[in-house]
């Protein structure tokens, strides 16, 4: 046991009662502890060691072909009230969940021993930081905790001896059984029942569960918020770093935006990116007034098909040591590992993610999962910000919103003002990916690419942007909104995007600034043709870029209907600011 405090021990001393394992071992996050846990992990095979000189301290593992991404259809909000769940979440009353759930804890941890991880979320000692215990009867749950959290003793010393201010996750990979698998939260209890998967983020409760949709309903109570944000600073010529946040949905571009190198024309210019975040940010105002934000991971838990040395060096480059992937291929030859879009060479000696030794070169399908991932340290990214670690947090001049569109949404706009841009926040919709079961593809709509992981009424949460943005006044970060994902006739990407997102970056800050024009369109302010420098792009042209940035009125005109439906669905809890908003977006368009 590694604190005497009361409401943690009596918490775990339930939960082994109910799940009844043989063993309980407290996770302390020292070397000897998780040296040895690997050791177990490798023997029993449920990781595999890589090529200790080409990828040292390196794991592999595999989960079920039948659950390989987060299942929002098994994710639950049970708050008392049906309504404060909202209508874009599952809900069920919580004393029905727990009776429900109950009968498939108990016992289910027999023969098996119960890991019991302490952890923060944000650094050790930070003010924004929060601390969570989490339950598991998994080692890759251990394993990945440790890369993606502050994970071990030094999490219970900030708790103190008397706090109850953690959150409880009780997880159990039970037989991963897809029929009872639940992703269950309870905010009103600071609780998340896991059950029946062993993927990323149905599992490692930190991330998603509590630091997006427990903290999000925390951060309502409390005056702050919890977003699906990477964030990121901009170093300039003179050596400023401007920081900016941008919510993009699931597998749209977020560890790629955040870990960017500028083109070469900017680089010698001294321009630089570096990296706070690359998914969730906790935001709180500061004593200046300003808005701060901190990562409360630790680590990287990106997806890895598509990245390569030239599409993301940095994130490929973090992965390099210290690293756990999961579902990609193993090229059996060197004990390394492949992915689609690695390069243009699959290993012939392949195993492919579900485990079939194959040819990799005539295989005909996917060697790896289209959502594999790599966990990887954060301090082993090239361009990890020197305020990583800053308790405090980095101040915020932009907010970036923004997802996959293949027609209607422009290159890049900003919002009029703070409740513009909660508005132009709310009505982000996106092209579904592979991060969650179901379709792909299909067009949704994904307010602050939170749709999945607000933990309360998506109503109540913009009402809180917009209590937010009272109090923040003239320090309200400037909201803008891009797409990188426009496409031609043929279907192709018109814009080059990764690291020539750059270059729109570029007018963002300048905008923030005050240094950069803009036009006034329909749905905010554009940049003009021109001021977007295309400098070294071959095949962008102004005329592309004028081409990037029209405003389809009646593409909009279309989707002004379907945001009327979606805010339908809201009824009373739809803040009357966002039914102004919407009232002004279509006399614009009529205009
Ligand atoms: P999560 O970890 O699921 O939250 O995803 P993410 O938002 O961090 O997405 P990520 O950066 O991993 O990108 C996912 C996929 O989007 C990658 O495989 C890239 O192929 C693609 N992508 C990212 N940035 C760009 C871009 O600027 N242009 C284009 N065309 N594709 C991009
Ligand atoms: C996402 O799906 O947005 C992720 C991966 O970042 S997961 O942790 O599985 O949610
Ligand atoms: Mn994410």
């Amino acid at each position: 046991m590694l604190t005497s405090n009361k409401n943690v021990l009596n918490w775990v001393e339930e939960m082994t009662a109910l799940t009844k394992p043989d063993k309980v071992v407290w996770i302390d996050g020292s070397k000897e502890q998780l040296d040895a846990l690997r050791d177990e992990a490798v023997a029993t095979g449920e990781m595999i060691r890589l090529n200790e000189e080409l990828l040292p301290g390196c794991l592999y593992h595999r989960t079920q072909p039948n659950d390989v991404a987060r299942v929002e259809d098994r994710t639950f909000i049970c708050t008392s009230k049906k309504e404060d769940a909202g209508p874009t979440n599952n809900w069920c009353a919580p004393e029905e969940m727990y009776a429900k759930l109950t009968p498939m804890y108990d016992g289910v941890m027999k023969g098996r021993t119960m890991y019991v991880i302490p952890y923060s979320m944000g650094p050790i000692g930070s003010p924004l930081a929060k601390v969570g215990v989490e339950l598991t009867d998994s080692i890759y749950v251990v394993l990945n905790m440790e890369i993606m959290t502050r994970m071990g003793k030094a999490a219970f010393e900030n708790l103190g001896e008397t706090s109850n201010d953690f959150v409880r996750g009780l997880h159990s990979k039970a037989d991963v059984d897809p029929e009872k698998r639940y992703i269950v939260h309870f905010p009103e209890d600071n609780t998340i029942w896991s059950i029946n998967s062993a993927y990323g983020g149905n599992v490692l409760l930190g991330k998603k569960c509590f630091a997006l949709r427990i903290a999000s309903f925390q951060g309502k109570n409390e005056g702050w918020m919890a977003e699906h944000m990477l964030i990121l600073g901009i170093e300039k010529p003179n050596g400023e770093v401007k920081y900016v946040t941008a919510a993009f949905p699931s597998a749209c571009g977020k560890t790629n935006l955040a870990m960017l190198i500028p083109p070469e024309g900017y680089r010698n210019k001294g321009y630089k990116v570096w990296t706070v975040g690359d998914d969730i940010a906790w935001l709180k105002q500061g004593e200046d007034g300003k808005l701060y934000a901190i990562n409360p991971e630790n680590g990287f838990f990106g997806v890895a098909p598509g990245t390569n040395a030239k599409s993301n060096y940095n994130a490929l480059a973090s992965t390099k040591q210290g690293t756990i992937f999961t579902n990609v291929a193993i090229n059996n030859d060197d004990m390394t590992v492949w992915w689609e879009g690695l390069d243009k060479n699959p290993p012939e000696n392949a195993t492919e993610w579900k485990g079939a030794k194959v040819n990799g070169k005539t295989f005909g399908e996917k060697l790896a999962h289209p959502n594999s991932r790599f966990t990887a340290p954060a301090k082993n990214c090239p361009c990890i910000s020197p305020e990583f670690d800053n308790p405090q947090g980095v101040p915020i001049s932009a907010m970036i919103f923004g997802g996959r569109r293949a027609k209607t949404a422009p290159l890049v706009y900003q919002a009029f003002d703070w409740n513009h841009g909660v508005f132009v926040g709310s009505i982000m919709a996106s092209e579904t990916t592979a991060a969650a079961a179901g379709a792909v593809g299909v067009v949704r709509r994904d307010p602050m690419a939170m749709l999945p992981f607000c933990g309360y009424n998506m109503g109540d949460y913009w009402q809180h942007w917009v209590d937010m943005g009272v109090k923040l006044g003239e320090n309200a970060p400037k909201i803008f909104n891009v797409n990188w994902f426009r496409t031609d006739d043929e279907g192709h990407f018109i814009w080059p995007g990764f690291g020539d997102n750059m270059r729109v970056l570029d007018w963002i800050i300048e905008r923030c600034e005050g240094n950069a024009d803009a036009v006034e369109t329909a749905i905010g302010y554009e940049p003009k043709a021109e001021d977007i420098n295309i400098e070294g792009l071959s095949d962008v042209t102004v005329d592309t870029v004028k081409d990037l940035l029209n405003v389809d009125k009646d593409l909009w005109k279309e989707d002004v209907e379907g945001i009327k439906a979606f805010y339908a669905r809201f009824g009373d809890r739809l803040p009357e600011e966002m039914a102004k908003q919407l009232k002004a977006l279509e006399a614009r368009l009529d205009a």
